[in-house]
């Protein structure tokens, strides 16, 4: 994963100080991209070690339509806990959006079921695409995101919003479109989480997965994580595992953590960041 060593590179040599909505501050590019061909491996970084049952359950539990900490939880998963209510409630957060986007009568659309009918049966469309930015539910950026949740608003306006399907030759591609990038701390689960979602769909709809490309606007270094990612730019990659799907889940809303398989994923040691919340 070259291209995200590069990226943090670009991030720390060329960044401006921007003040953020947590205090912290960061250095901050706006509009980067990179991508990365899914026949070279599984983009799971190797300069340091990434918890990838978090990432996958994290991915599953969005395609569930949960948006309360709880299954995450009791499943090994922590990454959403300082931004829920006392209940474990994010709001309308990711999974809602994603499976059960309210309309005006009432009803909800289910926004994933159409991305896999339309790989299906129409994959040259230009329109296989899902959305999480949903207007209105976001949060109050005045207000804690504890506070927005309980008024029925989103805890997190998305970061990953905006995932769009690409298919020739029975090859899948995915592009997602990230407002809001934490290089050090999120992006790496982004970018294996999309990849995860991609082999997915692929298996579902009977394509080859192909190519991912992330696309970020403002694509960000919190000041707390420079000595961190000078660290990991100290380290060499190496080569990427592999991803192996080991069962054939009924639908895309059915696999679990153990469908997964990563082989011959020998990462550096993690390299501890605090979060800004
Ligand atoms: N806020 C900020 N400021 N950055 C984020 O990346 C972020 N991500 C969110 C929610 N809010 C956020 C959801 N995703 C971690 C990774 C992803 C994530 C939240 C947290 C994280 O802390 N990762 C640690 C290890 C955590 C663990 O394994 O439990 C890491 O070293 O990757
Ligand atoms: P913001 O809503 O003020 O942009 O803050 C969200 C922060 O969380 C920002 O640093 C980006 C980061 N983030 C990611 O990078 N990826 C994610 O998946 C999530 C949920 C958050």
């Amino acid at each position: 994963m070259k291209a995200y060593l590069d990226l943090l590179e670009d991030v720390i040599n060329n960044g401006v100080v921007k003040a953020d909505r947590t205090g912290t501050g960061t250095k901050a590019v706006f509009a980067r991209q990179f991508r990365h061909n899914l026949a070279d491996g599984f983009p799971l970084l190797t300069t340091k070690k990434l918890h990838f049952k978090s990432i996958a359950n994290e991915l599953i539990w969005m395609l569930n339509g949960d948006t309360n900490i709880k299954w995450l939880n009791e499943n090994g998963v922590s990454i959403w806990d300082e931004w829920a209510t006392e209940d474990g409630d994010l709001g309308p957060v990711y999974g809602k959006q994603w499976t059960a986007w309210p309309t005006k009568d009432g009803r909800t659309i289910n926004q994933i079921d159409y991305m896999v009918e339309t790989l299906k049966n129409n994959p040259n469309s230009r329109r296989i695409l899902f959305h999480g930015w949903n207007v209105e539910y976001l949060p109050d950026e005045r207000k804690s995101p504890q506070e927005n949740a309980r008024i029925g608003l989103q805890a997190l306006p998305p970061c990953h919003l905006l995932y769009q399907a690409f298919v020739h030759d029975s090859r899948l591609s995915m592009q997602l479109y990230i407002r809001s990038s934490d290089v050090f701390l999120g992006l790496p689960y982004n970018t294996a989480a999309l990849a995860l979602l991609t082999h997915m769909l692929a298996q579902q709809c009977d394509l080859i997965p192909h190519e991912i490309i992330i696309t970020t606007g403002d694509t960000h270094a919190y000041s707390n994580h420079m000595e961190q990612i000078q660290e990991q730019l100290t380290r060499t990659p190496r080569s990427l595992p592999q991803l192996k799907l080991l069962r054939r889940p009924a639908s895309i809303y059915d696999y679990r953590f153990e469908d997964f398989e990563l082989v011959g994923y020998e990462p550096y040691p993690n390299i501890k960041a605090p979060v800004s919340v």
